[in-house]
């Protein structure tokens, strides 16, 4: 059976967030207040088409996609930035390339076990968020 990201996700651990969001040029008052925060991952799959949303107290930020398909993407609320993203399988993982000002950008996503898997790299920075299954 092919993967199914879909559900709710909740963030259980979240390495080098901070180095991630700093080689992003976040400042220093908005660092502090992300890596405090509580994510939540809601996900909604349709074969190849992809929702994404991401939430906070502090900031949410929706992505939706399809596979394969060149898109642009506004990073609104996070470093706001504009960037041409494109998302392929890589076997059952999900890895999106963000071509930009920043070299390197991008994100994987996968399954393992009941954990949902988020790395997130930009430069020489890798970011690694763990997430649960929420109820
Ligand atoms: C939206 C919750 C986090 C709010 C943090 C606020 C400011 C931080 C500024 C820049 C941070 C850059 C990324 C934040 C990390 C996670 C948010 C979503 C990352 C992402 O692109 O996820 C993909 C894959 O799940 C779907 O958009």
């Amino acid at each position: 059976m092919p993967v199914d990201f879909s559900g709710k996700w909740v963030l259980e651990t979240n390495d080098k967030f901070e180095e991630y969001l700093k080689v992003l040029n976040v400042d220093f008052a908005t660092r502090k207040i992300a890596i405090s925060l509580s994510q939540t991952k809601v996900v909604c799959q349709d074969g190849d088409k992809f929702d994404f949303k991401t939430l906070s107290t502090f900031r949410n930020y929706e992505l939706a996609f399809t596979v394969d398909v060149e898109f642009d993407e506004h990073t609104k609320g996070l470093d706001n930035r504009h960037v041409k993203s494109l998302v392929k399988w890589e076997g059952d993982k999900l890895v999106c390339t963000q071509k930009g000002e920043k070299a390197n950008r991008g994100w994987k996503h996968w399954i393992e076990g009941n954990k949902l898997y988020l790395e997130l790299t930009c430069e020489d920075v890798v970011c690694l968020q763990v997430f649960s299954r929420k109820e």
